[in-house]
């Protein structure tokens, strides 16, 4: 496929791509022909190279003009490589123990050159499944939320700041559209890629289909996910999208990236860890049943959203004199007031974050694009049970989150 300037790299032609591009060959030098090329994009739309010489290894990621998991038939931008590599950078200097660094990108080719995220790290979700504890998961991933959000949203910034980066963002609407539609929608509706584990699935998805109450509160959120700018967010912040060992936490992949409401990220991460929660009993066995794990991972959920309360609350307290223009200096002039504002926006953020949590959960589902966890349980009885109480809890929390206080209060739902 070629069109003014792109065409799609194949193997050759990637040695070829490397050999012009000094930001790339100076970490691989010039001897195309002992480079080691393996494709192993395991994601839903692009392709990801790693490309290894005996100087060293990069990653390259490009684009193509439509939904790789789907094929042509569904059209995609490849502009989304431009937000993917404009966010990468913004959240490397934000967070840069847990983003990769962006060494090159070619806007023409959809082409970004960035840091191989080396073994031992795999895919946090392919931990999770094989029941891997992370003991800094919480800590990093409540870091790098933190920071990103805090950073990009009012908190910090003057409005003329941040309006020009809603703006700048605000173009990738092409990619947000495709969340509005299999995340706020499809799954409401008969629509033409959902799916589910049928026959045992059959009659949940249509309840889906017809719960009112539901509806009524997927369409809040979907409002929320389509006017509230609140900070630069990944925007598909689940548990593929972050790759791990037991002492590193990197996020990868925020093509999704746009000035929208905080609780997107917060709830893609918790809800994708409660999935991983309502999967293990299909992967428990005679020699481990899983108990334990659930435990670690319900604490991981736990401690995640506690610290970030405590770091995204730290940076507003550090900077409560800072340029931000939510809240001027001048009018919350005092400890009482600013405790109360801080209450309330937190709540609200909190309700956010479940409510979010929910529709990624309930998408997941019933939707079009489904998880490892669940669709690595081979026994299909078995399978949908943990789907069925995956769903559950998922539509119980999208229905009564703003009837809890705290995560613990969720938890013990979950349980
Ligand atoms: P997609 O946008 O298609 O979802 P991803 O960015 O999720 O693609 O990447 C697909 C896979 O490629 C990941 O699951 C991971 O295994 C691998 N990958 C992506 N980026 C890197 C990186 N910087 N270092 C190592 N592996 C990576
Ligand atoms: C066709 S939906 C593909 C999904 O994959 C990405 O990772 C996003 O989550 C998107 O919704
Ligand atoms: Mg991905």
């Amino acid at each position: 496929m070629t069109t003014k300037g792109f065409h799609v790299l194949d193997d050759k032609s990637l040695r070829e791509y490397i050999k012009t591009t000094p930001s790339l060959s100076s970490k691989l030098g010039d001897e195309v022909d002992k480079y080691q090329v393996k494709e192993v994009g395991d994601g839903n739309l692009n392709f990801v190279y790693i490309v290894t010489s005996p100087s060293g290894s990069i990653v390259v990621k490009q684009a193509i003009p439509y939904v790789r998991c789907i094929g042509e038939s569904w059209p995609m931008t490849k502009e989304r490589s431009y937000f993917e590599a404009t966010a990468l950078k913004r959240q490397h200097g934000l967070s840069p123990k847990h983003v990769p660094e962006v060494y090159h990108f070619d806007r023409t080719m959809s082409v970004i050159g960035m840091r191989y995220i080396e073994p031992p790290h795999i895919i946090l979700r392919k931990g999770l499944i094989a029941g891997v504890e992370y003991p800094l998961l919480a800590e990093h991933m409540s870091e790098f939320m933190a920071n990103t959000l805090f950073y990009t949203s009012l908190l910090y910034l003057t409005t003329t700041e941040h309006k020009s980066a809603v703006a700048e963002f605000c173009a990738n609407m092409e990619l947000c559209r495709l969340t509005e539609q299999v995340v706020f929608s499809d799954p409401y509706k008969i629509a033409e890629f959902n799916r589910w584990t049928t026959p045992y699935l059959d009659s949940d998805a249509e309840t889906v289909r017809n719960d009112n109450i539901l509806k009524l509160e997927v369409a809040e959120l979907k409002s929320k996910f389509c006017e509230k700018a609140q900070a630069l967010i990944h925007g598909d912040l689940h548990t593929g999208s972050v790759m791990v060992t037991h002492e590193s936490t990197q996020v990868i992949d925020p093509e999704f990236a746009f000035y929208g409401p905080m609780g997107f990220d917060i709830g893609a991460f918790i809800g994708n860890l409660f999935l991983a929660y309502f999967s293990q009993d299909g992967h428990a066995d005679h020699g481990n049943d899983r108990k334990t794990y659930k435990a670690w991972i319900i604490d991981t959920v736990a401690d995640t959203w506690n610290l970030f309360y405590k770091k995204f609350t730290a940076l507003w307290d550090i900077h409560k004199d800072g340029p931000g223009e939510a809240y001027l200096s001048e009018i919350y002039n005092n400890t009482e007031l600013r405790e109360l504002v801080k209450q309330k926006y937190m709540s609200d953020l909190f309700h956010d974050s479940l409510g979010f949590a929910a529709a990624k959960m309930i998408r997941r589902i019933v939707g079009v694009a489904h998880v490892e966890d669940f669709e690595s349980i081979v026994d299909l009885a078995k399978r949908a049970d943990c789907e069925r109480r995956a769903l559950d809890f998922a539509k119980m929390l999208m229905k009564k989150r703003r009837n809890f206080n705290t995560i613990a209060e969720v938890i013990s739902a979950a349980q």
